[in-house]
C-alpha cells in the first residue's frame, strides 16, 4: 500500500478540537455548542407532528389529542411537513440553475461569461428541437437559455430534460401522475396543497412530493449542471487536495462558500492575476491560494483544480485557522454564524447573493453584468485585510489529501472505455461500465450524496460506507459534502484502490480512477441521473432493475429531501442516516418505506445504525444482481 494512509475521523475531529481552543480564547461560538444548547430536540418536531401551517396553533398530535383543531389527522400532518420541505428544496436547487440560466443569457464574447463547452450547447439546442444551423454560438445560447428559464412557468406540457428519462420510466410517472410540469407550477402547487384547509390524505401528499422532486432532478439541477457546463466547461478529471491543510500560511487566503459557481470563478481568475499576485506580494504575502467550502468548491475543484478546504460542518473551522482572510458566500447551507465569528478575527465575511443577506456580513451585491469588477473588488479586499491577521491566533493543521476529481457523466464513459474496450467495440457508451458489472467485476454502484449533520460524527457515516462499499466491489459515485467527506479522507486518492476488493482494484488500475469518483455539487447529482439512465438505456434494463442504489447518510438539508424523492422516483432505492420527520405517521412510513414501490420501483430505506445501514445496500444490490442472474 506505499505510505498510502486514510486520515482518520478521530484525528479530524483532534484538528477540530485544536481549533475550537483558539475559538474559545477569542470568545468564539460554534456549531457544536449551539448544539448542546438545542438538545433534546422537541419530539414533535422529530416526528413531524407538530403543524403551524395556520394560526389557530401550532397544534401538536399526542395520544390525547390525536387531531388538530382542523381535524387534521397525524398522517396528514406529517404528510404536509414533508410536501414542504421538498418544496424547499426544489425551490432552492431550481432557483440556483435558474440563476445559471440568467448568466448563460448574458454570455457575451467578450466575457465575463463566455460558453465554454458549445458543443454542448449545441447538443441541448438540438434536443430541444431548436435550429442551430448556421446560428452564432452566442445567439443560440441566449435562445436555449430563454427557453430553459421558460421551463420554469411552462404553461403546459413537461420539463424539456425528462425526455432523457427511458420510456420505462417515463411510463411510470405518467401512471402514477407524477411527471413533472413547470418548477414554478410544482413548487405553488405544493405549498397550495399544504395550506390550511387543503389536502390531507398521505398518498396525495407523497405523490406531489415526487412531482416536485422530480421537477428538481430533471428540471432545476439538470438546468443547473448542464448549463454550468456549457458556461464554465464540462468537468474532466483533475488533481487537487482536500481538509483544511490546503489552506497556506503565509498566502492571503480566500475560501469560497456556496453553492453558484457564478462568482468563485471569477474569483478565482481574478486571484490567479499577476496584477492581484504581486498586489498581494507588496502586503507581504507571498500568493493568494482559494479555496472552498460545500459545493461551491466542488464546482472548482471539478473544473480548476481548486483545493477543498472542506465540508459543511468545516465551514466554521476555516474561520478558526485565523488564516483567513475573508469567506465569500453565494447561497445556501451558509452558517449565519460565520457573521459574528468572522468578528472574532480580522476575517472579512463577504455576502453577494439578494438571496443570502446576513447580519454581520460586507455585502457585495454580485451582479452578472458587473461580475468581474465585483470578484476583482472581493479579491482586492482580501489581500487588504491580510496586514490585520493576528499572527497569534494563525493555526493551520498541516492535514490534507491528494484528490482526483471531476467525472462527470462523460468524464466517466471516456475513461472506462479503456477498461474494456478489447472485449467490446461500444465506445462512448456506459457498456463497459454495464459489462464491468454484469461480469460481477464490480458488484454494482452506490451514489453516495448529501450533507453532515451534528446527529452524526462529521464524515462518519460517509467514509464508513464507503469504505465498505469499496471492499464489497462496489463503485461509489459521490456528490456534494459527501464527496468532500470521501476526498478528505483519502479516498479519491487513487492510491485508495488498495482498500478495494480485487475486482474492483483490477479496474481502477486499468481506468486509472479512484474508488470513489466526484461527480459533483448537489446539483449535479442530475449527472447521476443521467448515468442512471444512459446504463438503462444501454443495458435495455429498468433504472429500477440495476445494482445501484442511492444514499444520503447524514443529510440535513430541505435540498436533500427533495433529491431523495427525485432520486426513488426515478426507480432508485435510496438508503438514509437520518429520518425526514416521518416517524409520527405509519401511514406516511409505510408509503416512503413500500408504498411507493408500487408506483416508480423503488422506495426509501432509513436505518441509523451504520453496520446494518451497509448490510442493507449490499443487500439491495445483490438481490437485483439474482433477479437478473448474473
Ligand atoms: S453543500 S446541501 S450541506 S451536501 Fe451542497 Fe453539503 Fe448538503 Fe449543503
Amino acid at each position: 500500500m506505499g505510505d498510502f494512509k486514510l486520515t482518520t475521523i478521530e484525528e479530524n475531529e483532534a484538528i477540530t478540537n485544536r481549533l475550537l481552543e483558539t475559538g474559545a480564547k477569542v470568545g468564539a461560538d460554534s456549531w457544536q455548542l449551539r448544539v448542546k444548547n438545542q438538545t433534546p430536540h422537541c419530539k414533535f418536531g422529530e416526528q413531524g407532528v407538530c403543524c403551524r401551517i395556520c394560526s389557530m396553533g401550532p397544534c401538536r398530535i399526542t395520544p390525547k389529542a390525536p387531531r388538530g383543531i382542523c381535524g387534521c389527522d397525524a398522517h396528514g400532518i406529517v404528510g404536509r411537513n414533508f410536501l414542504r420541505f421538498t418544496a424547499g428544496g426544489c425551490a432552492a436547487h431550481s432557483d440556483h440553475g435558474r440563476e445559471i440560466a440568467h448568466t448563460l443569457y448574458q454570455a457575451k464574447p467578450e466575457g465575463p461569461y463566455k460558453v465554454k463547452d458549445p458543443e454542448k450547447l449545441i447538443r441541448i439546442a438540438k434536443e430541444w428541437n431548436i435550429e442551430t444551423e448556421g446560428k452564432d454560438i452566442y445567439d443560440l445560447a441566449h435562445e436555449v437559455a430563454y427557453v430553459a428559464l421558460g421551463e420554469y412557468g411552462k404553461i403546459e406540457g413537461y420539463q424539456n430534460f425528462t425526455s432523457r428519462a427511458p420510456e420505462h420510466t417515463r411510463e411510470l410517472w405518467k401512471k402514477a401522475e407524477i411527471t413533472p410540469r413547470a418548477v414554478d407550477r410544482e413548487i405553488a402547487t405544493a405549498m397550495h396543497m399544504t395550506h390550511m384547509g387543503n389536502t390531507s390524505k398521505p398518498e396525495a401528499l407523497v405523490r406531489q412530493s415526487f412531482r416536485t422532486g422530480l421537477s428538481d432532478g430533471w428540471g432545476g439541477s439538470m438546468t443547473g449542471t448542464e448549463f454550468s457546463d456549457v458556461l464554465f466547461g464540462t468537468p474532466t478529471p483533475i488533481e487537487t487536495e482536500a481538509n483544511l491543510g490546503v489552506m497556506v500560511a503565509e498566502n492571503v487566503n480566500i475560501v469560497v462558500h456556496g453553492h453558484d459557481p457564478s462568482l468563485s470563478e471569477l474569483i478565482c481568475e481574478y486571484a490567479d492575476d499577476p496584477e492581484m499576485i504581486a498586489y498581494a506580494k507588496s502586503k507581504g504575502a507571498k500568493g493568494i491560494t482559494v479555496s472552498g467550502v460545500c459545493c461551491t468548491s466542488n464546482e472548482v475543484a471539478m473544473r480548476r483544480g481548486i483545493p477543498m478546504a472542506g465540508n459543511f460542518l468545516q465551514q466554521e473551522n476555516v474561520v478558526l485557522t485565523g488564516a483567513c482572510e475573508a469567506i465569500v458566500v453565494d447561497v445556501q447551507c451558509i452558517f449565519p454564524a460565520l457573521g459574528p465569528l468572522s468578528k472574532c478575527f480580522h476575517t472579512k465575511f463577504v455576502t453577494t447573493s439578494p438571496i443570502c443577506q446576513m447580519p454581520d456580513s460586507d455585502f457585495v451585491r454580485f451582479d452578472a453584468a458587473t461580475a468581474g469588477e465585483n470578484a476583482k473588488a472581493i479579491v482586492k479586499m482580501a489581500i487588504d485585510n491580510f496586514e490585520n491577521r493576528n499572527p497569534d491566533l494563525v493555526y493551520i493543521p498541516d492535514t490534507k489529501q491528494k484528490a482526483t476529481v471531476g467525472y462527470s457523466l462523460e468524464a466517466i464513459v471516456k475513461t472506462l472505455d479503456g477498461v474494456t474496450n478489447s472485449q467490446v467495440d461500444e465506445t462512448g457508451t456506459t457498456k463497459p461500465l454495464l459489462q464491468c458489472i454484469t461480469s460481477g467485476v464490480i458488484r454494482g454502484a452506490v451514489a453516495m450524496v448529501g450533507c453532515n449533520n451534528p446527529k452524526i460524527r462529521p464524515d462518519y457515516l460517509h467514509v464508513e460506507l464507503m469504505k465498505k462499499m469499496i471492499a464489497n466491489d462496489i463503485v461509489i459515485i459521490a456528490s456534494g459534502c459527501s464527496a468532500q467527506a470521501a476526498a478528505k479522507a483519502g479516498l479519491m486518492d487513487k492510491a485508495a484502490k488498495d482498500l478495494c476488493g480485487a475486482g474492483l482494484k483490477r479496474v481502477c488500475e486499468l481506468a486509472d480512477i479512484p474508488p470513489v469518483l466526484h461527480m459533483g455539487s448537489c446539483v449535479d447529482i442530475s449527472r447521476m441521473l443521467m448515468l442512471a439512465a444512459e446504463l438503462s438505456k444501454d443495458s435495455g434494463l429498468n433504472i429500477s432493475q440495476l445494482p445501484v442504489v442511492g444514499c444520503a447518510p447524514e443529510w440535513m438539508s430541505e435540498k436533500a429531501v427533495s433529491i431523495g424523492n427525485y432520486v426513488v422516483a426515478t426507480g432508485l432505492d435510496t438508503f438514509l442516516g437520518v429520518d425526514p420527520y416521518v416517524s409520527g405517521s405509519d401511514q406516511m412510513c409505510e408509503l416512503l418505506t413500500n408504498g411507493v414501490r408500487d408506483w416508480v420501483e423503488a422506495a426509501y430505506t432509513v436505518e441509523k445504525d451504520l453496520d446494518k445501514l451497509g448490510d442493507l445496500m449490499i443487500e439491495r444490490i445483490e438481490e437485483k444482481r439474482a433477479a437478473l442472474g448474473i
